[in-house]
């Protein structure tokens, strides 16, 4: 399921409105799914706090969301733009690339809840392919 034109024109118009956000839906997203999939949080243990909305959990957040903006900004090609991304976490951090849906998901929930109006349908369909997309580009060095 490749991402079409409409859904690039889609997923640029919905994350112009909520970018100055992207903080708070990085905290939450991160919060979530760590009460929500624990097994997630082996990859942060040396954290002091992963307790929903800490301080680690917060930077964590908007770090992760400064990589879905680069993401949007490299929409045309996103496995030559996140491959250095890919390398990362594939060789050096070494996450299970079944995290990287479970984080898609959680990323959807909240934008869901902080944004009810704009996710129409519509853009839950494209922002769910979008994440797809970058799941799939950040996998690329695993294989
Ligand atoms: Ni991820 C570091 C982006 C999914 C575990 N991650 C980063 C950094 C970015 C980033 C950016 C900082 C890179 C640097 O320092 O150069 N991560 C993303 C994106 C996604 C993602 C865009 C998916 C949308 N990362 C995940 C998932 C996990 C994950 C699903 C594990 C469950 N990432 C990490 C860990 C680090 C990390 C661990 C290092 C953080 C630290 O504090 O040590």
């Amino acid at each position: 399921m490749s991402l079409t034109a409409k859904d690039k024109d889609t997923v640029k118009t919905f994350w112009a409105k909520v970018s100055s956000n992207a903080e708070a839906i990085g905290s939450d997203a991160l919060s979530r799914m760590l009460v929500v999939y624990p097994q997630t949080k082996t990859y942060f243990s040396h954290w002091k706090d992963l307790s929903p909305g800490s301080a680690p959990v917060k930077k964590h957040g908007a770090t992760v969301m400064g990589g879905v903006a680069d993401a949007v900004a490299k929409i045309d090609n996103l496995t030559a733009g996140l491959l250095s991304l890919s390398e990362l976490h594939a060789f050096t951090l070494r996450v299970d690339p079944a995290n990287f849906k479970i984080l898609s998901h959680n990323i959807l929930v909240v934008l869901a809840i902080m944004f009810p109006t704009d996710f129409t349908p519509e853009v839950h369909v494209s922002m769910d392919k979008f994440l797809s997309a970058v799941a799939l580009a950040l996998s690329e060095k695993y294989r």
